[in-house]
């Protein structure tokens, strides 16, 4: 039986095939290689994140200083005989806050403080100044009211108006530091009775009232 001779490979032409076979693989690796296209990698558009804000930590500022003025009424000027007045005789003020009060008095009578009491001769809790003169307590014969706040330690001493002046102005300065609502009472018996404790000195809004710490 004849054999097909097409069925025959020589040992040559199966070489010389793979040897174009290998070239091409490497012809088309590196024609892979080459067209691959450079890796665009697109950075990331930079973030639009704000930056964080810069805004300075918050300090501890204390809040402003206030003024409150305060006048000291005669019992004639008050509009109720023999009744002397702190006017106004509530007030608001705010913790941590300087505050200096001004009293300005046009009481030219004394009402010199009980034994009982004589500590408030001495400014307290504060700083106070007599027309602008720097004091640290009023000799009790010279004591016309006071203006005394025992839960905040705070006592100011108002003189008499001293001869020939129409008034006297006592600044006293103190920083409230905690909050409430307190009592202010004048310890110089300037009221009625025997004992100088009645009438405005027992009366709310005449010789005691509120302060307010917000
Ligand atoms: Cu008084």
């Amino acid at each position: 039986m004849a054999i097909s001779s097409g069925r025959y490979l020589r040992p040559g032409a199966l070489v010389g095939s793979l040897a174009v076979l290998a070239v091409g693989a490497v012809l088309s690796a590196c024609g892979s290689a080459s067209s691959s296209s450079p890796t665009t990698t697109s950075a990331a558009a930079p973030s639009t994140t704000a930056a964080p804000s810069t805004t300075a930590a918050p300090t501890t500022t204390a809040p402003p200083a206030q003024n409150v003025a305060l006048e000291l009424q005669t019992g004639k000027m008050a509009g109720k005989s023999g009744w002397p007045r702190f006017v106004p005789s509530d007030i608001t003020v705010k913790s941590g806050s300087q505050v200096t009060l001004t009293i300005t008095s046009y009481d030219d009578g004394t009402a010199p403080l009980t034994s009982a009491l004589a500590s408030y001769e001495q400014i307290q809790g504060g700083t106070e100044t007599v027309d602008g003169t720097a004091t640290t307590s009023i000799p009790n014969a010279n004591i016309a009211h006071t203006f005394s706040v025992p839960d905040l330690g705070i006592n100011a001493v108002i003189p008499v108006t001293a001869k020939g002046q129409k008034s006297v102005t006592v600044a006293f300065t103190f920083t409230p530091s905690k909050t409430g609502t307190f009592t202010w009472h004048c310890f110089a018996p300037c009221g009625d009775g025997s004992d100088g404790m009645q009438g405005a000195m027992a009366t709310m809004g005449w010789m005691e009232g509120n302060i307010t710490v917000s």
